[in-house]
């Protein structure tokens, strides 16, 4: 077990859920359509054939929801607001009940004394910016700092943290390069330029963000990857090189540096985005915290056969993968977390998402998830680590509060610390969530 004293006092802990993956209510209260209704019952790239229509069915069982997370025992609770909600058109008539519910979901909160962590966009494009282009049009910039201004006009400070976007790189790569998620494009010069929009958007909402509070914290979340070579050849150390460089250093720099890494810009040659200088100033604005995301490592060696960076995942011998083909590599968080305190002028850090999938069997009323346990207890291991080493960590969230609705997995993967039955929508804590809720409270009784 740790050492008591490893997180201080007002450390966060919590879990991470977002608007599409838990609240279902699809039609409830005026929200329109987002490009990811359209893409679960059109695509037919949803594994399991679902959607997002009924999910958690969270909309309507919110307040039980968050007496579950006061039962776990946690003090900050991520969640995502979801913008077709809030404006069904995705820019102009602000729809107030959409509103509503996520100032009662912030009120349950704070009235139990769990800190709000607000996402704005979690993927969840409205319908009718996606038939005007969505992220390839440089309008939606201005339509999202409309939306973020509607959410803090009415939430201002009672949100303890705003994050504009949920990794940027997952929309634009994963959306518009390999297709695996909404809109579903395969188009790398598409997906560059979606990619650039998304952090012009973020640029554009962040002073919106700050007129309405006096004390909220401002930031983005990134989903990072730390790659390692599989072996020693030359051409394989530049793959590593390039692989980072497309997934990580891409937002980063930008964000925090004020350009696109020359080596991978070059690299990507006609494609890379036809830009306005003044873009990277709005884009690297101050902001006040850096939440991440972090899952796997990147384990790879050069193949020339696959796409640029021809980085090719291999396994590792002997290592465990969860149900997502997902390493299980503790190690490469810490790494990461020293690695952007050394490069990037970074003032606050956070883990806004981090966990496993599993195949959770229940035995007598009972989920025995003991690797996620070791997930969970390793990877807060790391965090602790990094730190004692001077790294400024403030909250830790694991992915997710309850199984949810995976995007282009379904229902097929399981990521709770709850377990949800969706016949019943019956919550059941696994053996992890009353690890977790021990190990909060070991850190509480600390100081
Ligand atoms: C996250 N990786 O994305 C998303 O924010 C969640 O909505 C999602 O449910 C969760 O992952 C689990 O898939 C990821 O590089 C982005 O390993 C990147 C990675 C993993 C997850």
């Amino acid at each position: 077990m740790p050492s008591l004293t490893d997180f201080p006092r007002d450390f966060h802990f919590g879990a991470a859920t977002s608007a599409y993956q838990i609240e279902g209510a699809v039609h409830a209260d005026g929200r329109g359509p987002s490009m990811w209704d359209e893409f679960a019952h059109h695509s037919g790239r949803i594994a399991d054939k679902s959607t997002g229509d009924v999910a958690c069915d969270h909309y309507h069982r919110m307040p039980q929801d968050v007496a579950l997370i006061k039962t776990l025992g946690h003090n900050a609770y991520r969640f995502s607001i979801a913008w077709p909600r809030v404006l069904p058109q995705g820019t102009g008539l602000v729809n107030a009940q959409g509103l509503d519910f996520y100032e009662r979901l912030v009120d349950a909160l704070l009235e139990k004394g769990i800190a709000p962590y607000a996402t704005l966009y979690h993927w969840d494009l409205p319908l009718p910016l996606h038939a005007r282009g969505g992220w390839l049009n440089r309008d939606t910039c201005h339509a999202f700092a409309e939306f973020a201004d509607a959410v803090a006009r009415r939430l201002g400070d009672r949100v303890h943290s705003y994050a504009t976007l949920n990794e940027p790189r997952c929309s634009a790569t994963v959306g518009y390069l390999e297709g695996r998620h909404a809109p579903g494009m395969e188009d790398r010069s598409k997906s560059l330029l979606a990619a650039h929009h998304l952090l012009l958007a973020h640029g554009m909402a962040v002073p919106v963000l700050r007129s309405h509070t006096q004390t909220a914290k401002v930031g983005i979340v990134l989903d990072v990857k730390p790659y390692y070579a599989a072996d020693p050849s030359v051409q394989t150390q530049q793959a590593v090189q390039h692989a980072d460089g497309v997934f990580n250093r891409w937002f980063l720099d930008p964000l925090f540096l004020g350009r696109y890494p020359a080596d991978i810009w070059q690299a990507h040659g006609e494609h890379a985005p036809d830009i306005a200088a003044s873009d990277m100033q709005i884009i690297a604005q101050p902001i006040d915290s850096l939440g991440l995301n972090y899952y796997t490592r990147g384990h790879v060696r050069f193949d020339a056969s696959l796409p640029y960076p021809h980085a090719r995942e291999v396994e590792v011998p002997g290592a465990l993968y969860t149900t997502m083909g997902w390493e299980i590599f503790p190690e490469g968080l810490h790494h990461m977390l020293l690695r952007l305190q050394q490069q990037y002028p970074v003032k606050d850090l956070f883990i806004a998402e981090n966990g496993a999938a599993l195949n959770d069997q229940v035995l007598d009323g009972q989920i025995n998830d003991s690797v996620r346990v070791h997930y969970l207890h390793s990877h807060l291991m790391a965090v602790a680590r990094a730190k004692r080493e001077g790294v400024p960590l403030s909250a830790y969230f694991a992915w997710s509060l309850m199984d949810n609705f995976e995007w282009g997995k379904g229902y097929t993967q399981r990521f709770g610390l709850c377990h949800v039955d969706y016949a019943t929508q019956v919550r059941t804590p696994k053996a992890s969530a009353w690890w977790y809720q021990g190990f909060i409270a070991s850190q509480q009784i600390s100081q």
